[in-house]
């Protein structure tokens, strides 16, 4: 980035900030949800410690928490809004006041709704932030159906939508009940080094310490994986066959909980019926995994009591995502693990519902929702809160089918960095008439806006944080300690916009709304009083469904869907081959001929985030990926070396990781990558990028629109000395 020297001060009165003092808050580099003290001198963040009074980390900090302070005064945090001085994507910025830059982004995007509509302007987030459902309001306020995120039909929300169908509400592990679950199961879920996605990572660990039976369900040898009794090493993108064979075990040898099924589900008779062709002989030709293995763990899950599943976003990467997430949220209901202390809960609703004003939409505009024809489950009827399908929504960008898209409006999102198919994403960007980017840093994706907005970082800010995240069972205020140049919330950014458009709504200050979520939720308090007392936890009720069932059309849980048929999908879950298997594609897989997934978690950094932060580079410079030493050793390629991955859409490089704990017909690779120590504007997005391997185009899941993020052909070969500087695409 370069930065002319056109100084402008702030002409927005500058908030207070607290001075010095020791002050709790919440961290939120991550989703959020460990306690923080952030201790302040004359208005500068100098330490952050974990909070020993939160039920939720007792006093710990992962490596990110740990080095906020580096985060929050980091040199190149961007201060002051910027207004883009040359053509688009080349790296030339001039310094502008807010005034200037609220006042451009208003006439530009009013000008753009009036030509071509609101629908035409687009908003974009990115995963659980404070701030991603005001993103949605905005979008409401504005009149705009399209508001999106990188993780709607692809991690967590395709589970909240899924069981909202299935149970009418959404389950979490209850890790805070003191009740240790005699077995855990970890499916397509790392939260040692991930979390927190409905628990902190610290609650997992601490869960461990009572040496509970352990089942992993990961194509990897991770840590758990090493503790685990049974670990299932499926084929990645296989998750649906296996689960249906579990299921098939359960029901097959009567070990499921007859009482509970009979009470409290719907469809029973028709599942059975449905997985009996479900064999773990057929699972093991599909998925790799030994049927003595399948059925080991079946009945391990099925007899321990409690026993709880905890997920993850690996089987929502793949276009069998709803179905597959129906499957495996069935064995804790078969096996009777539902609303018990130590198993799968439904959390107190502490707070209250967003208002995400989408009220305000008419049923026409909702049914423009790029998306909604189609995709319910994310768009339309089956979803929680509606949001607009990627694919649809980038090709609207570059071909104005079914009617263009001209601005896209992204706060805090790394578009090119973590949407599958990056280089059709960079096409689709490059069609904008305008593009704002609201960022801690600049980013290879900032570069292509006309603005580009300062945000706060979490310390900087107000907000409430509820965890088990929509459970809500903790409640947190999150508090601002500092104030760093003219970085502004974007809460307050939405505000601020919505006042200089006139818009009817979305102009309250932001502590109303807080207080209204939190009056909502019926803990009687106001966002102040829980700033002062740091967070509340509605004491816990168990088997809360004896007095009012669940949520549903039959009042039970749905193993067979009713909702679901009534969308026009499958109400059982079925199985469906990856579209690009060794077995679906075997004219790929002669050219492309290992199957490729991405994306574990790493502990050092926030999916494309920290890059930045020297402590947490250090313990991890370069991208890995992951590759069996057999297969190595076939293709030259020795412990360290670069080595290409390509699929059919790209090629990028990463180092080599030699592992026997992966499949040596399966390479895992990072994502997230690129290098803001390496030149504007580009950054290296272009070297180490995983999404120039995924894929964006169809088949996607028919309820989510889900795409492949895992589950792809690839093929590996060293990279071979080259010239320095060479570009690598
Ligand atoms: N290949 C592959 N791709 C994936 C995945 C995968 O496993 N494999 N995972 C997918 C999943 S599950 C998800 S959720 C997405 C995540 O994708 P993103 O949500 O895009 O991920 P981040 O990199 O965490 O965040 C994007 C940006 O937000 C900025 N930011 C941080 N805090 C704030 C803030 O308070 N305000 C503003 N305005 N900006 C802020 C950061 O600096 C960063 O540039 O990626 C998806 N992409
Ligand atoms: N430190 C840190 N924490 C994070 C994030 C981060 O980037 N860094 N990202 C956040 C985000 S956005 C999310 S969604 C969560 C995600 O956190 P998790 O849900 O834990 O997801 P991953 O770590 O991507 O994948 C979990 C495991 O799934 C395995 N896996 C890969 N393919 C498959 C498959 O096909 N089937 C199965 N069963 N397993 C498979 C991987 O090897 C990995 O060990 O973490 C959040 N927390
Ligand atoms: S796990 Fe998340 S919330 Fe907890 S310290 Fe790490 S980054 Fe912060
Ligand atoms: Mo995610």
């Amino acid at each position: 980035m370069t930065v002319a020297a056109t100084a402008a001060g702030a002409e927005l009165p500058q908030p207070a900030a607290a001075g010095s003092g020791v002050f709790k808050s919440v961290c939120r580099s991550c989703h959020g949800g460990c306690g923080a003290l952030l201790e302040v001198a004359e208005g500068k963040l100098i330490k952050v410690r974990g909070d020993p009074d939160s039920p939720l980390n007792k006093g710990r900090l992962c490596p990110i928490g740990t080095v906020t302070v580096d985060l929050v005064n980091h040199p190149d945090r961007l201060k002051y809004p910027l207004r883009r001085s040359g053509p688009r994507g080349k790296g030339s910025w001039e310094r502008i006041s807010w005034d200037a830059a609220l006042e451009e982004i208003s006439e530009r995007v009013l000008a753009i709704r009036e030509k071509f509509g609101a629908e035409s302007i687009a908003l974009g987030t990115g995963t659980g932030r404070h701030h991603i459902r005001w993103v949605s309001r905005f979008a409401h306020a504005l009149g705009s159906p399209n508001w999106t995120e990188p993780g709607f039909a692809q991690c967590f929300h395709p589970r909240v939508n899924t069981c909202i169908q299935t149970f009418g509400d959404f389950p979490v592990s209850d890790f805070t009940s003191g009740v240790a679950p005699e077995c855990m199961l970890f499916w397509g879920h790392n939260p040692v080094d991930s979390g927190p996605d409905g628990e902190t990572r610290f609650n997992a660990r601490d869960a461990l310490e009572h040496n509970p039976r352990i089942i992993v369900v990961d194509p990897r040898q991770t840590e758990l994986a090493r503790r685990a009794e049974v670990w299932l090493q499926l084929r990645p993108g296989t998750d649906d066959a296996l689960a249906l064979a579990m299921i098939n075990v359960i029901i097959g040898e009567q070990l499921y909980d007859a009482d509970f099924v009979h009470r409290c589900t719907h469809g029973f008779e028709a599942l059975a019926a449905h997985v009996q062709k479900h064999t773990p002989e057929w699972a093991e030709a599909i998925t790799w995994v030994p049927a003595d293995k399948i059925r080991a763990a079946a009945r391990l899950f099925a007899k321990a009591k409690p026993a709880m599943l905890d997920w993850g976003c690996a089987i929502e990467h793949t276009p069998n995502c709803i179905q597959t997430i129906r499957a495996v949220s069935m064995l804790p209901v078969i096996t009777g693990n539902i609303d018990v202390p130590g198993g799968w809960v439904f959390g107190m609703k502490g707070i209250g519902r967003f208002p995400s004003l989408i009220e305000n939409l008419s049923p026409e505009m909702n049914a423009k929702r790029l998306g909604a024809d189609r995709f319910k489950m994310l768009c339309g009827e089956g979803a929680d809160l509606p949001a607009a399908h990627i694919p649809t929504l980038l090709e609207a960008m570059r071909t104005g089918k079914p009617y263009p898209v001209k601005a896209f409006l992204v706060f805090g999102n790394n578009t090119l960095s973590t949407y599958a198919n990056s280089s059709q994403v960079l096409e689709s960007l490059l069609k904008l008439d305008f593009m704002v980017c609201a960022d801690l840093f600049m980013t290879p994706t900032a570069e292509l806006a006309d603005i580009v907005l300062p945000a706060a970082s979490w310390p900087e800010l107000d907000q409430i944080v509820g965890l088990p995240t929509v459970a809500a069972n903790v409640v947190m205020a999150q508090q601002k300690v500092v104030q760093i140049g003219e970085c502004r919330s974007d809460e307050e950014m939405f505000v601020a916009l919505a006042r200089r458009m006139k818009l009817p709504l979305c102009t309250e200050p932001v502590e109303d709304v807080l207080n209204q979520q939190l009056a909502a939720g019926g803990l009687g308090l106001t966002f102040a009083q829980l700033k002062q007392q740091g967070f509340a936890m509605p004491a816990m009720k168990y088997r809360k469904y004896e007095a009012g069932g669940f949520k549903t059309p039959t009042g039970r849980i749905e193993l067979y869907s009713t909702r679901l048929e009534k969308m026009g999908y499958a109400p059982l879950p079925y199985y469906a081959e990856p579209p690009e298997s060794p077995i679906s594609a075997p004219q790929v897989f002669r050219d492309y001929p290992l199957v490729l997934t991405t994306g574990g978690r790493i502990p050092y950094f926030f999916n494309s985030e920290h890059r930045q932060l020297p402590n947490l580079r250090k313990a991890h410079r370069d991208p890995q990926a992951d590759i069996h030493p057999d297969t190595a050793a076939r293709l030259g390629i020795a412990k360290g070396d670069w080595m290409w991955i390509e699929t059919r859409r790209g090629r990028m490089r990463q180092k080599a990781r030699l592992t026997t704990g992966i499949d040596p017909r399966v390479i895992n690779v990072e994502f997230g990558w690129w290098f803001p120590e390496e030149p504007a504007p580009e950054y290296g997005i272009w070297k180490s990028n995983a999404n120039l391997l995924t894929d964006n185009q169809p088949p996607y899941d028919p309820a989510m629109g889900t795409y492949q993020l895992r589950a792809l052909l690839c093929r590996v070969a060293k990279v071979e000395p080259e010239p320095a500087g060479a570009s690598p695409r």
